[in-house]
Parts: C-alpha cells; sequence; structure tokens
C-alpha cells in the first residue's frame, strides 16, 4: 500500500520542511511489481497487463504532487485559470509523462525482466481522441506548457464515451467506426465523486418575489442531469507541479430515478438514464463546420454549466458569497464559441443562485471571460436556433435577451439612429427563424478576443468582427498558437533531442529560442553528417509504419513528402493530388530528367457527412494504387493514404518527414499546428502566405521556405472574375492533369466517379481556387526537388528551420495568454 504522506512536506512545493524533495514512497520498479502481481491479480505478462500496471504506478507516483498542487492553488494566492474545451486532443500519456516526471530510466529498469520494451509498452496505449483535429490538440498542448511554466491552469472538458472515430479504408473509401476508448479502462484518470454538480434543462421560469420584496427568477420543473467528474494529471516538465483536466461524465441523477422507480415504472427510469448519458457518449466528428443538433448543445451547455459551478463551488468554499474578488483571481478561456454558453450560465449561477445584483454580475462576466476564435470559414460560425434555445435552456435564453437588450443601448450609443448597425450587431440574428450568434455572443460578455495567428486577427480585426473593433478595439488580441517541444521534439524524435543535447546543451525543452544556437552549426559537415544520420533513421521508423497500414514501400533514399491533417477542400489535399498525378504523367511519358524520387504520403479524417472530403480521400486512394502498381514509376515515386491518422501517428510522421505541405488557400487557415510541428522537426515547408506559415517564413527567411501562390488579397481580388477554364486553356500541365483525371484512367471500374470533383475545381464558384495557385504550385515543387538534389543544401536549410522554430513553442503562446490576457 502507499505509504501515508509525510507531514513534513510543505504543501506548495512538494518539498520537505528542510529543503529537500520528498521522493515518492516507493521505487517504481516496486510500484510496477505490486500493481502487476496484486491489484490487477494476474501474472500474466501480456503487454497491457504490463502496460495498465506501469501506468498505475506512474499516477500513483504523481498523486503527491497533485494533491499539493490543488490544495496549493485553492489558496488563490495566484490567479486560477479555466480553460473550458469541449475537446482535449490528448494522445497517449505514458510517454510525455515519464519525461515530464523524468521517469523514463526507472521505467526501463521496472521491465529489465519482461519481454516487453519501453517502446513497445508505450504502443498498448489508446490515444485518448477526444478532439477532432488542431483545435484540440492546442488545448493539450497548452495543458502541457501551463503546468511546465507553473500556471495554476484547471482544463475542463467532455469524458466523451466514443472519441474520434476511427477510420479504415475499405476499397479506397473512408469508413468510419466508434473509438471505445475506454473499453479497457483509463489507468490515468482518477473518479470524484465529490465533485459532482447537477445541471439543469428544460422546465420553465417563474417569478418569486422574496421576503425583503425582491424579485428573483426561478427555473423549475428542470430534468437535471448529474456530472460526474473524471480528472486527468497533467504534469509540468519536472518542476513537482500537476495540474488536472476535470472532465465531465454525464449521469442521471439518483432523485429522479428513485421517483420513477417508485411509481413502479422501472423500465422508464432505466431509459431516462440513458437519455441523460447519451450527453457525453460521443464526440461531434465536425472539424471547421457546425451542424446545429440539438445534442451538441446539450453538451455545450453541460459543459459551461458544470465547469463553472465547479469554479463558485470552489469560490464559495474559501471565500464565502463574498464575489468583489472573484474576477482578479479568476479568468475564464473559452476555446472558440464552443463553451460560450457560459455566458449567460455565469450571470444565471451569480443572479439566481448566489442572488447577486445584475450589473454586479456583469462586472464579475466580462472581467472573467475571454474568447479565443478559431476560424474565418462561415460554415464554421455557431449559430443556435432561438426556438431551441426557449426549449431546452428557458433561463438562459431570458438572461441572453438581457444583455443584448443592455448592449445594444451601448451600440446605439456610439452610432446614433443607425438601426442597420443594430440589426448587424445584435446577438440575435432576426428572420424567420431567429438564431443566436454565439461568436457575438462570446464578444460582449468578454474582456479579451483573440485570434490564433497574426493574419487571421487582421482578418478578425478588418473583416468578420470589423464593428465590434471599431466599438471595443482594446479587447482584441493576437496570439499565435505554438506546440509543445515536450511531445514535439523531446518525446517523439529522442534522435534529435540527443542531437541537440550534445550540440546546445538541454535548456532548449523550457526555452525553445536556444535552437537558434544551432545556426552556427548549420554548415559544418560533420554536424550535417549527424543530422542526416538522424532523419534517415526517422524516415525508416516512418516507412515501416506505412508499409505496415499501406501495404507500399517507401524508401528512405526518397524525399519523405507529407500532408496530414483533416481532409478539407480549404486545405487543398486536391493540389497535392494535382501534382502527384503530374508527376506520374511525366514517368509515364519518359520525362524523368532532373526528377527526384518522392514519397508521397496523405493522411487524415474527413467528417462523415462531407462528402467531397470523402470523394477526396477515394481519389488519394485510386491515384496511389495506380502509381504504385506501375513498376515504371516505382523508381521515381510511390503515394501513399495513411488510414486512421491521429496524434501517435503524427509522432513518427513530423520525426520522418523531408518536405511538409500547407498548402491552404490564403485567408482560410486560421493558424495551422502540424506546420510548426514539422518545422521543429527540421522539415522543409511547401506553402502559401496563410495562418501561422507567414510567421514560420519571417522566422527562418524566405530563401529556407519554398513559399507559391496567391496571398489573401489577391485570392479576394481573383475571385471577382475567377476563370478556371481560362486558366486550364493557358497551362499544358494542368490540361495534361485534368485530361488524364477526366479520361477515367484513375476509375476504369467505377466510372463518372470523379467528374463532380472535376467540376468543382473548374467552377468559377470554386471557393478554394485550387486551380488558379496549379502552376505556382508545381514550379515551386521544382525547385524544392533541386534543392533536395543537394543534400548538403538541403540540410542546411532544414537546420536552420529547426533553429528558427523557437517562436512556436506553446510556452511562447501561453506566456502571452499569461502575461496579456490571464494577468496571472
Ligand atoms: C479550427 C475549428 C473547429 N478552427 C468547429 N475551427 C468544430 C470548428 O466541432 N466543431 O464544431 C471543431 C473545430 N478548428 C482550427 O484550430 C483551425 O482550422 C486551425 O487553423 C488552427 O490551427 C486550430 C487551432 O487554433
Amino acid at each position: 500500500m502507499v505509504k501515508k504522506a509525510n507531514n513534513n512536506r510543505s504543501a506548495s512545493s512538494g518539498k520537505q520542511a528542510d529543503g529537500a524533495i520528498c521522493e515518492p514512497c516507493e521505487s517504481l520498479p516496486v510500484a510496477f511489481d505490486r500493481h502487476l502481481r496484486y491489484w490487477l491479480s494476474r501474472d500474466d505478462d501480456a503487454p497491457t497487463a504490463l502496460y495498465y500496471s506501469m501506468a498505475l504506478s506512474i499516477k500513483e507516483h504523481m498523486l503527491e504532487y497533485w494533491r499539493d498542487t490543488r490544495t496549493n492553488d485553492a489558496q488563490y494566492k495566484n490567479k486560477q485559470v479555466a480553460y473550458l474545451s469541449l475537446e482535449f486532443l490528448m494522445g497517449r500519456a505514458m510517454g510525455n509523462t515519464l519525461l515530464n516526471l523524468d521517469l523514463q530510466e526507472d521505467c526501463k529498469a521496472a521491465l529489465k525482466d519482461y519481454a516487453v520494451n519501453l517502446e513497445q509498452l508505450q504502443e498498448q496505449e489508446h490515444d485518448a481522441g477526444l478532439g477532432n483535429g488542431g483545435l484540440g490538440r492546442l488545448a493539450a498542448c497548452f495543458l502541457d506548457s501551463c503546468a511546465s511554466m507553473d500556471i495554476a491552469v484547471t482544463g475542463y472538458g467532455i469524458r466523451y464515451e466514443y472519441g474520434m472515430f476511427t477510420q479504415k479504408i475499405v476499397d479506397g473509401y473512408q469508413q468510419e467506426s466508434p473509438d471505445k476508448w475506454l473499453r479497457f479502462g483509463n489507468p490515468w484518470e482518477v473518479r470524484v465523486p465529490v465533485h459532482n454538480v447537477s445541471v439543469k434543462f428544460f422546465g420553465h421560469t417563474e417569478t418569486h418575489t422574496d421576503k425583503n420584496g425582491r424579485r428573483h427568477m426561478e427555473w423549475v420543473d428542470t430534468q437535471d442531469v448529474l456530472a460526474m467528474a473524471y480528472d486527468m494529471p497533467i504534469p509540468g516538465y519536472k518542476n513537482e507541479r500537476v495540474n488536472t483536466l476535470r472532465l465531465w461524465k454525464a449521469e442521471a441523477t439518483d432523485e429522479f430515478d428513485l421517483d420513477e422507480f417508485n411509481q413502479g415504472d422501472y423500465a422508464e427510469a432505466v431509459a431516462r438514464k440513458n437519455l441523460a448519458e447519451q450527453i457525453t457518449m460521443v464526440l461531434y466528428p465536425n472539424d471547421s463546420s457546425e451542424n446545429g443538433k440539438e445534442l451538441r448543445l446539450r453538451q455545450q451547455y453541460f459543459l459551461s454549466s458544470a465547469s463553472l459551478q465547479d469554479l463558485l463551488r470552489t469560490w464559495v468554499k474559501k471565500c464565502g458569497t463574498d464575489f468583489s474578488q472573484f474576477g482578479e483571481k479568476n479568468a475564464i478561456q473559452l476555446n472558440d464559441t464552443h463553451p460560450s454558453v457560459a455566458v449567460p450560465e455565469l450571470m444565471r449561477l451569480l443572479v439566481d443562485e448566489y442572488y447577486l445584483e445584475w450589473d454586479d454580475a456583469w462586472a464579475i462576466t466580462t472581467q472573467t471571460m475571454a474568447y479565443t476564435n478559431h476560424t474565418l470559414l462561415p460554415e464554421a460560425l455557431e449559430r443556435w436556433s432561438v426556438r431551441m434555445f426557449s426549449h431546452m435552456l428557458p433561463r438562459i435564453l431570458q438572461i441572453i435577451y438581457e444583455i443584448n437588450a443592455r448592449y445594444l443601448d451601448e451600440v446605439a450609443h456610439r452610432w446614433p439612429g443607425n438601426c442597420q448597425k443594430l440589426a448587424d450587431m445584435s446577438i440575435i440574428e432576426e428572420g424567420h427563424e431567429p438564431q443566436i450568434r454565439m461568436a457575438y455572443l462570446a464578444i460582449v460578455g468578454s474582456f479579451s478576443v483573440n485570434g490564433v495567428a497574426g493574419l487571421h486577427t487582421q482578418l478578425l480585426k478588418s473583416g468578420l468582427f470589423k464593428d465590434f473593433y471599431e466599438l471595443w478595439p482594446h479587447k482584441f488580441n493576437n496570439k499565435t498558437n505554438g506546440v509543445t517541444p515536450r511531445r514535439w521534439l523531446a518525446h517523439c524524435n529522442q534522435g534529435l533531442a540527443n542531437l541537440l543535447d550534445d550540440t546546445i546543451g538541454h535548456e532548449w525543452i523550457m526555452d525553445l529560442s536556444q535552437l537558434r544556437k544551432l545556426e552556427k552549426n548549420a554548415k559544418d559537415t560533420s554536424f550535417i553528417k549527424k543530422w542526416q544520420k538522424v532523419k534517415h533513421d526517422n524516415k525508416k521508423i516512418l516507412a515501416e509504419m506505412v508499409k505496415e497500414q499501406c501495404l507500399v514501400e517507401f524508401d528512405a533514399d526518397m524525399m519523405f513528402d507529407v500532408q496530414v491533417k483533416r481532409i478539407h477542400e480549404y486545405k487543398r489535399q486536391l493540389l497535392n493530388i494535382l501534382h502527384v498525378i503530374h508527376l506520374y504523367n511525366r514517368i509515364i511519358n519518359g520525362d524523368t530528367k532532373n526528377m527526384v524520387p518522392r514519397c508521397v504520403l496523405l493522411g487524415g479524417k474527413a467528417a462523415p457527412g462531407y462528402a467531397m472530403a470523402k470523394s477526396i480521400i477515394k481519389l488519394a486512394n485510386n491515384v496511389a494504387h495506380m502509381v504504385n502498381s506501375d513498376p515504371a514509376v516505382r523508381p521515381y515515386l510511390r503515394f501513399a493514404f495513411l488510414p486512421n491518422y491521429n496524434v501517435s501517428a503524427m509522432e513518427k510522421i513530423c520525426p520522418g518527414t523531408d518536405l511538409s505541405e500547407q498548402i491552404s488557400t490564403a485567408g482560410k487557415e486560421a493558424s495551422g499546428t502540424g506546420n510548426m510541428k514539422f518545422m521543429m522537426n527540421g522539415a522543409l515547408t511547401i506553402g502559401t502566405l496563410d495562418g501561422a506559415n507567414i510567421e514560420m517564413l519571417e522566422e527562418v527567411g524566405e530563401e529556407n521556405f519554398f513559399l507559391f501562390g496567391l496571398n489573401a488579397q489577391q485570392v479576394a481580388q481573383a475571385r471577382i472574375n475567377y476563370s478556371p477554364r481560362a486558366i486550364m486553356q493557358n497551362s499544358p500541365r494542368l490540361r495534361d492533369v485534368l485530361n488524364l483525371l477526366q479520361s477515367g484512367h484513375f476509375n476504369l471500374v467505377e466510372p463518372g466517379i470523379f467528374d463532380h470533383i472535376i467540376s468543382a475545381m473548374l467552377s468559377p464558384d470554386d471557393q478554394w481556387m485550387t486551380v488558379a495557385d496549379f502552376d505556382a504550385y508545381v514550379d515551386t515543387q521544382e525547385k524544392v526537388a533541386d534543392c533536395y538534389a543537394q543534400p548538403e543544401l538541403w540540410s542546411t536549410m532544414s537546420i536552420l528551420n529547426t533553429a528558427a522554430s523557437g517562436r512556436f513553442s506553446s510556452d511562447v503562446t501561453i506566456a502571452g495568454y499569461r502575461d496579456e490576457i490571464w494577468k496571472a
């Protein structure tokens, strides 16, 4: 059993009173043996049992640090930050945890008598895929940075029973299957019933007057759902802080089970239980599009209400019902509008449950809330019908109306007599079916509104939120995204990490700007040799994965050209495929002069309801089939579609990539974060002036970045008179590619299946303007090949990319949030 905590320990630091660090009571190998033998009551050494026992032992190792962090933070000496997000794309926990707790060697020692090594053990862990893509992974990187930088941040999310679906490819088509990631349990989590809260749905509101003559709104006859807390530890990098990711699971409340049970309606009671538990059953798999499903709104309110109740309860426990300091001591960051119903919910809790005056409650709310926008795509902007709100959240709707009325007074004051302005800026969009504009609600209720890259923030200010920027310029700020160097360099690329340690010391791991020191080695031949060896080894590992999963053989001596991300027209996987067809065309026509052998890898999931994205996957697979089955093509070109792209796949992909494809239509990708992972790991980027690519280019210099295509302004211009057919007529290469595609060469047995893709690209309405950038893209790919043909030059550029990637550490991003938004 775990020994009792040492009373000499100071609560704050995990240090004993005499300053010595208190080591956990038991060594990792001993704890591991104990778990394996007794807790699991098995003596087999199946890898899953070993993994599970190891995870439990590591978690146990963190428990004291975890408790101390919590007790200490609850004193409110520093500001507490709550990061509210419908998504936390955590991936696997073991490798990252071992790294941050410095337990790798202990872990290896514990395994020495078993036929499984550390790597195989880690492979046993199922990804926690509680997110769609960049937005969810950003939340996960932020948690790592906050803990590592000793910032008191709690992540609040949903414990989905089913995470992001598993993607299989059958006959070239995406097939989705449910991701039952909890099937064998989750050894990292702790279920914490003491933190349960109850969340109201449906019912109606009533006005009551108390004995002091004050009128109160009451939300009654509600159907309540219990939010059960499951905590996951978030250890900082070697600093004894263990923050919390609190994930809520929906359960039926005891009360209404009992009611129905007493009426003898057992079956009904069980059915209702199911209804309640549905709320946290599954993650909605829509990246960058919004579907308006009622269950999704229930998830959003469930998360927002449970998390805010938790925050308020913690506050009241320490400070009682005096909320005067609440805003100074708390910040709530909204990860996009998905949890923006937190704005009226905080008002409801303060006014209805803690009896604050409206103005005081509003002051607290607007001192606490901060909103991050992640997209300009109109189809991703959330709107909920007033009708749905009035049914599901009647009290919240009243509060939104009240917020809107008061805020529109301010608008009317700023633009007197301008009715159009009022209609344009209203939180409620009037019309046949009135809608609540969640982004407007978030802006009105927040003191800070930020975009996620320089260009993105500019476009928010000049476009989407122009009126709001005029009204409240002080609210708007930029926080360019970043990724954690612990997972995305130290953990996933140990070869490179070791080389860095040997060359520039180890400080880079908490101060990534240190990577600049590499610049002086960029042309050193002996260093270049080592650099090349690391990359080559990583390419072999990636090739192994591709062979296993795609049955395609990648050769580590060829260039690895990779695009992995969600499949979306704006990300223009199509442009990439057109280029592959172009190369294929050249090869079968014997035009292989100066051609540099390439392996092209594509991966990513399509939202199940997004037909065009699914067609793009099918096209990629069909083209891959033709490319890979022609022995004459093989020496020059190989093409694979990697099924089920996820966090742990990326851990093998980015270290083994030479060329990173970041080719979105300019103005469409808010930031991108995959681009940064590749850069950190020494890939060169071919990319447009979009999202954070622009800042990457600034850092590394144009000579080390393969820039092509229209910029955002030019895209807007070119749209006016866009004629893809005219472009095609003037481009023989494009004509050849489209002709080959049109001819049915890639779909001999399924005639016509790609016709709609071709017509979409050739339509003057093509929003993504794929063909507009085709020639520039192909020309730039030729420059890529020229550089790759000069290995020393390429390696120098690669080194300089890693050297310039320091600014894209999420530590830098989080320092910005901490200093400029949270003031924590
Ligand atoms: C991003 C989303 C998103 N932007 C709706 N928006 C979702 C929208 O489930 N939904 O309804 C889910 C996700 N995701 C991404 O955020 C941007 O496209 C990237 O450019 C950016 O890097 C990332 C993180 O900021």
